[in-house]
């Protein structure tokens, strides 16, 4: 089977590596040519466990090629980003639709087209069917379309991709079984067919809900703030009941996938929608609510950024609340350095760095390197030996050093 994948990102990298590992050849698409010129070269732009080996090799054996152009191929998935647009938060389709107009010139009758790209309820339907009808293919007879979004996390796509279960949603159940043959290539997971909208709801209600339990639990957070109780603790003795499972605060909810698509479902039901648009507000509140707290803990002085990846151990930063926290601080007049590991950026420094006579550490992403870090560098270098920990990954401190996370913030009232 030939895939031809538009987008060469976090998913379709991934998906086009396990497909050349499972005897496919694949034509992998993007519009960045320094990307394109790289992956032919057999060098990759994602931090992902595992991919790198396999396109390495999928290169060298000539099972892969990336392309700006699309070519010929018995499946086209699409998987380009789908932002929400800012007016009135619904699904931004631009990407998919003009990837979709761009495979028209090579499609043939009995291709599958799949859009893997998280898109809001109905847009299979109402949007994209009709780009092919008026190409002249009847969907379900000639053509086979369907809606299969991703379920991966992020470092661990690799085998994510393989063992979750998927849902299929196609224009009609024929095209949902083609859709079917495609991902039978090399998913272990359970295959699911449906109709294309109830995947498209699916897949935007597995993020909302997500986000809403984290919602609660960054309400619980600066509930415990105002009223003196450790906001951990409760979480921690709440959770031992079998059917309960409080999420953990932080400083926002970032990514590409929770900060976006519970919007999808609001846009389309505005009036209906209100915890997830309140969820959304309150996640949203957590940059202002981290900057307030550290204002209460200096007044003035040099605030070290510990990590602005959206979560910990990737280098992807898409949607990240750091850069709010960020912002919010320097216009506060604090001088910021910036140090994350996995994030390759020249203005960011090294620990030692970042350190150097800070008055506050502000630790905003769970990176391993975090975890334990050089206390006695931190002692040695700042001014004030202060940790605000918002991703409570750290438990203890050397006596010297003052720790801050969501457990004792009433401390500050
Ligand atoms: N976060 C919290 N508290 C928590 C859990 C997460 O504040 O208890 C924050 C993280 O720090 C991060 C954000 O939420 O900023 C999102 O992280 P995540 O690990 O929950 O999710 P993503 O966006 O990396 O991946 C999600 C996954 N969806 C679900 O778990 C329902 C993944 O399976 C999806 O494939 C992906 O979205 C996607 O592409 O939609």
């Amino acid at each position: 089977m030939k895939v031809c994948i538009m987008g060469q990102g976090y998913i379709g990298l991934p998906t086009a590596a396990l497909f050349t590992r499972h005897h496919c050849e694949v034509v992998g698409v993007d519009i960045n040519e320094k990307i394109v010129n790289n992956l032919n070269k057999g060098i990759i732009h994602i931090e992902e466990p595992g991919i790198a080996d396999i396109i390495k090799n999928a290169v060298k054996n000539k099972v892969y090629t990336a392309s700006l152009t699309p070519q010929k191929a018995d499946a086209f998935i699409i998987t380009v980003p789908t932002p929400y647009i800012t007016e009135n938060y619904s699904c931004d389709l631009s990407y998919v639709v003009s990837a979709c107009e761009s495979i028209i010139p090579y499609l043939e009758k009995g291709n599958t087209v799949i859009i893997e790209s998280t898109i809001a309820p109905m847009s299979t339907d109402e949007t994209i069917k009709p780009i092919f009808e008026k190409a002249g293919f009847t969907i379900g007879k000639d053509l086979y379309l369907a809606h299969c979004p991703e379920r991966v996390l992020p470092g661990k796509i690799l085998e994510e991709l393989v063992h979750n279960d998927r849902i299929i949603g196609g224009v009609t159940l024929e095209c949902a079984k083609k859709a079917r043959e495609v991902y039978g290539q090399f998913v272990e997971g359970y295959l699911m067919l449906t109709e294309a909208k109830t995947a498209e709801l699916s897949k935007c209600m597995e993020n909302t809900f997500r986000d809403v339990n984290i919602a609660l639990a960054n309400e619980l957070a600066k509930i415990c703030a105002e009223i003196g109780v450790n906001a951990l603790d409760v979480i921690k003795m709440a959770n031992k009941h079998p059917r309960v499972n409080i999420h953990s605060p932080g400083p926002g909810v970032g990514g590409h996938c929770l900060a976006i698509d519970p919007y999808f479902i609001y846009a389309k039901a505005p009036e209906t929608a209100k915890i997830i648009k309140l969820a959304r507000d309150t996640n949203n509140s957590m940059p202002e609510f981290v900057c307030e707290n550290t204002k209460k803990m200096i007044n003035e002085g040099k605030i070290a950024i510990f990590g602005v990846s959206y979560k910990g151990n990737t280098g992807d930063d898409r949607e990240s609340p750091a850069y709010e926290i960020i912002a919010r601080l320097k216009e506060a007049g604090f001088e910021i350095s910036i140090h994350d590991p996995h994030i390759n950026n020249e203005d960011f420094v090294s620990f030692d760095e970042a350190t150097k006579d800070a008055d506050l550490v502000l630790i905003l992403c769970d990176h391993n390197e975090f975890k334990n870090p050089n206390y006695n560098l931190i002692s040695k270098n700042m001014k004030t030996p202060i940790i605000f920990d918002t991703k409570n990954i750290i438990s203890k401190v050397p006596r010297g050093i003052k720790l801050y996370n969501y457990g004792n913030l009433y401390e500050l009232n």
